[in-house]
């Protein structure tokens, strides 16, 4: 028994001796898989407090092989707690963290072997070889971003330079605007002035062919009425002034069909269910059936045709009104001397007919008018084009170019990249397209989004959006990888997901020398 407890505690103490590894890169002793910046936290001469606070155990139990603390932070050298970490100094390359559950699992995680202590044998030290490769590409690296860095120097200067011009751009144009709008209202006002004298100068002729018109009208009235009465009368032979049945069946007219008698279903679409027809109802209902009829008869117009064989008629029977034109008009035919309605002559009161002459007084009144519009149209134009360019200039400056605006001359330059099928175009901050090689419409593969790098880095992804929908899917998007390059080109266009494209993007804006080397700072002090 007290053998045993001997035993043990022997072991306990090689166990501490075992772990407790000197690293041969530095003079702070710690015990295995801790790193520098946490040796303190491993004092041989205290008790070891877990991490996470929830317990404190002995010093000896710190690496036993025997997971104590939740957190795992009592043994960083063995692979005991599956939440432990173990650090690997890598001396000569750079220093790596992995999960202690790695250690002694036979596969050589740190590249100088110390996860596999049990078994040295199996992982040889490649780190000075490592190193000197990453040290290479590292300096290639910083070598570009030193090198891109001065492009980007000189971006940054024209960025700012272009975002002043348009900051002073926009507001000359806001003083153009203020002074476009005082010239667009004078024209306006001498438009509407002009105009008024105008319209009363032509209200004069337009009173006259009112008249005019009113005149012709009453005249046909008149002829109508004394056409229908005369007809009346014709008809009416014993002058009763009364039409009867008798009396229509004698007038050849009313035989429609031409079959040589008046049968009851004329005498009923002239009279309607009455006996006869008196001389009121004449001219307001039986004329205008009776009129088509007599300029049928004095070839005044002819008769329907079938369609088609319109073709074949003379040149001289096309001036000829139709049958069906006129069948049931009434006086409707006033019209066809091409005169204008009412209607139409009030839809041209504010503009003067071209086609019509005026006397000098009136026309120079016409020609003012003239000039006075065309002028506030162009007034009007100018103000239009001065507002599209304020918002133009606007969306450009509102545009994240940028912490430094280094990329705000990027904006509307166009880069190309061809693969097998297509022939992509991003153009910077506007769009990015497809175009098949075979041939067809180009696609939008999304239109200028946002920046969308993660925390800390927001400048190395742009994100285009809303691009033409995917067939039974989603509105196509792309993102664009930025990374430095002494060139701004496109290094690779690929579609990860069916509609979501990945473009790598090279750019000097993108070298920016201080964040490099504070990058690669922090990546080493793991
Ligand atoms: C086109 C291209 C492809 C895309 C398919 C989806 O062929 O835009 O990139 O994957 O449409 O249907």
């Amino acid at each position: 028994m007290i053998y045993s407890a001997w035993l043990k505690k022997l072991q306990s103490f090689l166990i501490i001796i075992f772990t407790w590894v000197i690293s041969a890169q530095t003079d702070v002793p710690r015990p295995r898989g801790v790193s520098l910046s946490k040796a303190s936290l491993y004092s041989p001469t205290k008790d070891f407090t877990c991490f996470d606070g929830t317990s404190t155990i002995p010093f000896s139990y710190v690496n036993d092989d025997y997971c104590d603390c939740f957190d795992g932070s009592d043994e960083p050298g063995t692979s005991a707690c599956i939440n432990g970490v173990f650090h690997c100094t890598n001396a000569g390359h750079r220093p790596q963290n992995i999960p202690s559950s790695q250690v002694n699992d036979g596969v050589c995680d740190c590249c100088d072997g110390t996860d596999e202590y049990a078994t040295p044998e199996v992982c040889s030290n490649t780190c000075e070889e490592l190193g000197k490769e990453a040290r290479a590409k590292a300096q290639h690296l910083a070598d570009l971003h030193k090198a891109g860095n001065f492009i980007r120097l000189e971006l940054i200067e024209k960025g700012n330079k272009k975002r002043q011009e348009m900051a002073e751009q926009l507001s000359q144009l806001e003083k153009d605007k203020a002074e476009a709008q005082k010239i667009k209202e004078e024209k306006e006002a001498l438009k509407n002035e002009l105009e008024a004298k105008e319209n009363e100068a032509l209200q004069v002729y337009r009173d006259a062919e009112e008249k005019e018109r009113q005149k012709k009208e009453e005249d046909e009235r008149l002829k109508q009425e004394k056409e229908a009465s005369e007809q009346f009368s014709r008809f009416d032979s014993n002058n009763d002034g009364v039409l009867t049945v008798d009396e229509i069946k004698v007038g050849n007219i009313f035989d429609k069909n031409k079959d040589g008698e008046v049968d009851a279903e004329e005498l009923q679409y002239f009279l309607g269910d009455k006996e006869s027809v008196n001389k009121e109802d004449f001219m307001s209902i039986t004329w205008p059936l009776l009129k088509p009829l007599l300029m049928m008869e004095q070839g005044m117009f002819r008769p329907a045709e079938a369609e088609g064989t319109e073709e074949a008629e003379d040149e001289e029977a096309e001036d000829v009104p139709r049958v069906e034109d006129l069948d049931n008009t009434g006086s409707e035919d006033d019209n066809l001397d091409g005169d204008l309605s009412h209607d139409d002559a009030e839809e041209h009161e504010t503009e003067p007919d071209s086609t019509k002459t005026y006397d000098d007084e009136t026309q120079r009144l016409i020609d003012e008018a003239t000039e006075a519009r065309r002028q506030f149209m162009d007034a009007e134009r100018a103000m239009r084009e001065i507002e599209s360019n304020i918002r133009n200039f606007q969306q450009n400056l509102e545009k994240d170019y940028g912490l430094q605006q280094e990329y705000a001359t990027l904006d509307g330059q166009c880069l190309e990249y061809e693969d097998k099928e297509y022939v992509y175009k991003l153009c910077l901050f506007q769009k990015v397209t497809q175009k098949s090689k075979n041939g067809g419409m180009e696609v939008g593969l999304g239109d200028w989004g946002e920046w969308a790098g993660e925390e800390g880095n927001k400048y190395s992804v742009m994100k285009y959006t809303n691009g033409v929908a995917c067939w039974n899917g989603p509105n196509r998007i792309t993102m664009v990888n930025i990374h430095c390059g002494l060139e701004t080109k496109l290094t690779s266009v690929t579609e990860p997901y069916r509609c979501e494209y990945k473009i790598d993007f090279t750019t000097p804006a993108a070298c920016d020398d201080s964040n490099y080397m504070q990058q690669q700072t922090s990546h080493d002090e793991l």
